[in-house]
């Protein structure tokens, strides 16, 4: 017993050492490498403060179908059938070049293609939760943890009760996760598939505990494909709001045993191969079929509140939105026809949530669909990869968009100088907490948005909030979110902004 014990303090100061060492090292890359670094390849074109730009197309070891954004700064990547059995850490301090990316082997008997993500809120290690099995090919019950620090994904001891495959994680306000739907496959001993109907949590000491009162074939079961990574949000409340493909919405209590309860009202359908995302408090903006954009708002106690979001100007299916770090929100990829390059869109476009108005902008390089994912970077670009497996092209490469923000606005195309955070808070802070930002300009507004993470046209971490400020000055205060429920704990950037409408490059702050 006692021997035990040494071992288990020998090992946690050890690995104590390891984590201060990792944090040094990271902090001493990011002291000598600016993140601003990866410039678009040619001068920027005369619209580029308009409509934004994309950089080179650059080659990936792994086609990222599975993007999450590490609190160094770093994108976690994983996917395809090839790399079930490898993931990829890519580096942007270093840039797009082959020295960028470090492919590791997965030792796990997971194959996480297809797996549910989120993260763990105190450390942001990625949180990975069902996928396959790597030799039966089985839907699984698996659940594994990547560590940052380490670079090593590790299988946990406590598995999921049900096996679950396309499943969505969803962090809640006490640090726990809910695991939503995800199927299981066609078994090699031929059964027809069936679905995960009943939610799951997992306490933050890794125990599951079934929801077993809120089983729902229509909120995240068999129909409708409400299995297949459900849309859900904790909502302002602290419970967590699903909206499904056919258009009906539910609140989950997560407490206890769950309990489900349906609101009356309905959305327009729409189907897993369209994205929607909460671009502000309690507030969602939802892609419908035939290019309809709504917005739904969760933030009041009774049902949801739906109006139009605008029409979209082309319809995207396996599209990609993303929380730019202005709080508008970009679409890019997709095609008016599936997963098909006939109708692929490769220009993007823009959605302004004060005018509701979509604009297109810059055109990609290739086409995004089916098993593409973009995700939103700390310097305020967005990196966009991946497609294929199965679909026309396999795509093993990625394309980074600067929006127009990042663009001086007199039309030369040049890249905007950006002021530059000269204090921040390091150490956790809490909700509703005064904190003090210093930057190189005066500051004309402060955004956070919360670090994403990616897979089949959904980031389900992503949020975004204004945070007001009295006055314009070279240091500000400003009041973090006010609950855990508008602003569930883990890592967000924090961007400054000059009067000019420059972000700076964020930095990371950790709410808790
Ligand atoms: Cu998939």
């Amino acid at each position: 017993m006692e021997c035990t014990n040494m071992e288990s303090k020998n090992f946690i100061v050890v690995e104590r050492i390891e984590r201060f060492l990792y944090l040094i090292t990271v902090g001493l890359i990011l002291l000598l490498i600016s993140y601003g670094s990866i410039a678009p390849a040619a001068a920027a074109g005369s619209e580029a403060h308009l409509k934004g730009e994309f950089g080179p197309l650059h080659n990936w070891p792994i086609v990222p179908i599975h993007m999450a954004l590490l609190p160094d700064g770093r994108v976690f990547a994983f996917g395809t059938k090839m790399g079930k059995l490898k993931y990829t850490i890519w580096n942007p301090y270093i840039g797009i070049g082959t020295d960028a990316f470090e492919t590791l082997p997965n030792i796990t008997d997971t194959n996480i293609f297809c797996s549910g993500q989120a993260f763990i809120p105190g450390t942001g290690q990625a949180l990975l939760i069902g996928g396959t099995n790597l030799s039966s090919g089985d839907d699984s019950d698996d659940v594994n943890i990547f560590d940052p620090a380490t670079e090593t994904l590790t299988p946990q001891t406590q598995s999921m009760a049900f096996t679950r495959w396309y499943a969505t994680a969803v962090t809640l306000p006490n640090g726990e996760h809910v695991a939503l739907g995800g199927r299981r496959t066609e078994s090699s001993s031929g059964t027809s598939a069936t679905y995960s109907s009943t939610p799951e949590v997992r306490a933050a000491d890794g125990n599951w505990r079934t929801l077993s009162s809120a089983v729902s074939d229509s909120a995240y079961g068999a129909s409708r494909n409400s299995w297949n990574y459900p849309r859900a949000w904790v909502n302002p409340q602290g419970s967590v709001f699903i909206l499904t493909y056919q258009g009906l919405m539910y609140k989950l209590d997560t407490s206890g045993t769950g309990t489900l309860s349906q609101y009356t009202k309905k959305t327009s359908g729409s189907n897993s191969n369209l994205p929607s995302v909460m671009f502000a408090p309690g507030r969602i903006l939802s892609l419908r079929n035939n290019r309809v954009a709504t917005v739904v708002d969760i933030n009041g106690t009774g049902e949801p509140v739906l109006s139009s979001g605008g029409n979209l100007i082309k319809d995207r299916k396996y599209s990609n939105a993303t929380v730019l770090a202005d709080g508008r929100v970009w679409v890019n990829g997709g095609s008016s026809t599936g997963n098909d390059l006939t109708g692929a869109a490769l220009d993007s476009e823009l959605w302004d949530p004060a005018t509701r108005v979509w604009t297109t902008v810059a055109s990609a390089a290739t086409a995004r669909l089916y098993h593409s994912a973009s995700l939103l970077l700390p310097d305020g670009t967005v990196l966009t990869g991946g497609g294929g497996n199965p679909g026309p092209i396999r795509q093993l490469n990625g394309e980074i968009y600067y929006p127009p923000y990042l663009f001086k606005a007199d039309g030369t195309g040049e890249l905007a100088p950006r002021p530059e955070v000269v204090d921040a808070p390091t150490n956790m802070i809490g909700w509703d907490q005064e904190f003090s930002v210093e930057a190189t300009d005066p500051i004309a507004k402060v955004t956070l948005v919360r670090v994403g993470v990616v897979t089949h046209t959904f980031n389900n971490e992503q949020r975004f909030f204004d945070l007001p400020i009295s006055q314009t000055d070279n240091i500000v205060s400003v009041r973090s979110p006010a609950s855990a429920n508008i602003a569930p704990p883990g890592f967000y950037l924090l961007f400054v902004w000059n009067a000019s409408g420059t972000p700076s490059i964020a930095k990371f702050l950790h709410i808790g």
